[in-house]
């Protein structure tokens, strides 16, 4: 009874072979996004292309029109583009820390960009709801859900062309999340540092509207580009109030919006602050995050085109240089750091898939004391109530498929024993007839899946805390091991580490029982783990065995759970 499953893990890869990746899934790709129209018809976003050209050259034939009518010439005499706060010579040039910190802003949003993407195709959804109900989404990459009932999310997922996504392999986003969040750090110190300094030198003039005036002139801007009579150049960096407006919306509304919807989309957050969560649910934080960074895209693209067509070499010298002439000094140093931003470009995938355990560690060292801080949350407010529960709930993960597991389903788990042991006083094995006689808990909380999507459901069982006192773990048991009946992608039986901890919150908890019917097979028959504050692939399915041990090192390939082995994964995953 004291014997471990221990023998029954594989360990897992230093390094990804594309071939053989995520249990060989082949590559899979997407289609063009479309977005939902009412019910269920689907506009193909492609469209935009042709309806954007046409829209454009009717835009210029207007404008040209309005700049024939005196009113309006009048108008842009009155209201030129630029307005004048006085205040710190915003015609001078840019300090040296705002180049510095503008390349530092280009260079870390390559790979958040990158590795953004990749996140959101594993999941090729966004919805508005938490539900994340097959047809509800607003915007796909992806062919509807197939009827399949057993159809899982890592079955929708898609890839993405190496040095498009980051890494690009289909749900390789264990490690795009390491790029992600851990550039995400560097990326808010940058930007901090960006604020102070914006705020400590009175910069900030340069970007905030102060006066009414700047939407007249806007307009006027905004006239006088589309009917293609550019607004005269003023030289040296006082921006037109279109411009102001770009700015000013990209560095005081879209980059804290990123910041706050990402967060959002945190299970120990959203299940601690569920009011908050009420509104910006992990969908509708998911939407925004994909908004802002379609924000963004435009942002880049149309600032480069302005850049490049407004006095290139001025416009380098103003950012790059500190100067206002038109000498060649700001365009070398910006190509030199577009040497650097290419070479980023091209290496980051290649040096992910050679050095995943660097990623993952790195990563790790960046983002893990925040997931580390949020572990501590209580999860106790993140309950709900029977008319939250989600009408679908996907699966995911692989199905056990052992002779031990299909014939044990066949006899509706009578055989079935959970085994508890390792560094307990107390070790057991427990039948399902036991398992229902101690005293059972339910609760009714959402899941968090590492792809995207999510679902609330009603969980019924035994509370984690009445198996610790059970079979009392002794003093220097740290960590737990859920073991599975299944399988994981690479061979070896699934399993996960939780800190012991979280044993004792209030909505950990082994479930038999989910919407008030015996757990299914999909959704893992006859027992899985709840533990709230973590992302779904922690809630082991089928499980088969619980080990209470000192450290996880010795447990698999020591990272502490399958797909922290195999994929790449952490095995904190509050964020
Ligand atoms: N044994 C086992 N447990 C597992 C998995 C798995 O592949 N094997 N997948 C995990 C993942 S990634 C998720 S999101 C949840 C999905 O649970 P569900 O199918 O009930 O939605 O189970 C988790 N537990
Ligand atoms: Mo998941």
């Amino acid at each position: 009874m004291s014997s471990s499953f221990r023998s029954q893990l594989s360990r897992g890869e230093d390094e990804v072979d594309a071939a053989t990746w995520a249990g060989s899934v082949p590559v899979a790709h997407g289609i063009a996004p479309r977005v939902r129209v009412g019910r269920s018809r689907w506009f193909n976003l492609l469209w935009l292309l042709p309806i954007g050209f046409v829209a454009l050259i009717v835009a210029v034939a207007v404008a040209k029109g309005l700049r024939n009518a005196s009113s309006v010439q009048r108008f842009i005499q009155h209201n030129p583009g630029v307005v004048e706060t006085g205040g710190s010579g915003r015609g001078a040039a840019l300090p040296i820390w705002v180049g510095v910190q503008h390349f530092f802003n280009l260079f870390l949003l390559i790979f958040i960009v990158r590795s953004g993407l990749q996140i959101l195709t594993d999941h090729p959804r966004l919805y508005w709801t938490r539900h994340s109900t097959p047809g509800k989404d607003w915007f796909r990459v992806q062919k509807p859900v197939p009827a399949d009932p057993l159809w899982t999310a890592k079955k929708d997922s898609i890839s993405l062309p190496g040095q498009v996504g980051l890494p690009g392999l289909r749900h390789s986003i264990g490690l795009a999340r390491w790029w992600h969040l851990g550039v995400d750090v560097l990326w808010l110190l940058n930007g901090v540092a960006f604020y102070v300094l914006l705020f400590t030198t009175g910069e900030w003039r340069r970007v905030v509207p102060t006066s009414w005036s700047v939407i007249p002139n806007a307009v006027s801007v905004l006239i006088q580009y589309l009917s293609l009579n550019w607004p005269a150049e003023t030289g040296g960096g006082a921006y037109n109030s279109l411009q102001l407006f770009a700015y000013f919306i990209t560095i005081f509304i879209a980059a804290p919006l990123a910041f706050i919807t990402g967060l959002g989309m945190s299970p120990a957050l959203s299940t601690r602050f569920r009011r908050i969560s009420k509104v910006l649910s992990i969908q509708t934080a998911r939407s925004l995050h994909f908004l802002v960074l379609v924000w963004f895209l435009l942002f880049i693209v149309i600032h480069v085109a302005l850049v490049f067509t407004t006095g290139l070499l001025h416009n380098l010298n103003h950012v790059y240089a500190g100067r206002t002439d038109g000498s060649w000094v700001g365009f070398w140093i910006f190509a030199a750091t577009m040497v650097v931003v290419v070479a980023g470009w091209v290496a980051a995938t290649p040096l992910t898939l050679r050095h995943p355990r660097v990623v993952q560690r790195v990563g790790f060292a960046l983002i893990g004391p925040a997931q580390r801080l949020f572990e501590h949350l209580d999860a106790a407010p993140g309950q709900y109530s029977e008319r939250d529960i989600s009408p679908y709930f996907w699966h995911n993960g692989q199905y056990p498929d052992s002779p031990e597991y299909t014939e044990m389903l066949a006899g509706d788990f009578v055989d079935y024993r959970l085994r508890i042991n390792g560094l307990v006083e107390h070790p057991v094995e427990l039948d399902l007839v036991q398992l229902r006689a101690l005293p059972p808990h339910e609760q009714i909380t959402q899941h968090f899946c590492i792809q995207g999507w999510s679902g609330i459901a009603k969980w019924g069982g035994v509370s984690m805390q009445t198996i610790i006192d059970l079979v009392r773990p002794s003093a220097e048991a740290r960590w737990v091991v859920f073991y599975s009946l299944g399988d994981g992608p690479d061979g070896g039986i699934y399993y996960d580490v939780h800190p012991i901890e979280q044993m004792s919150y209030q909505l950990t908890m082994l479930v038999y029982d989910m919407n008030s019917e015996p757990l299914s097979f999909g959704h893992g028959a006859p027992l899985r783990l709840r533990n709230e504050v973590q992302l779904g692939f922690k809630q082991v399915k089928w499980i088969k065995g619980i080990e209470f041990v000192a450290h996880y090192a010795e447990i698999g390939g020591g990272y502490g759970g399958y797909n922290q082995d195999h994929e790449f994964f952490g095995y904190r995953q509050s964020i």
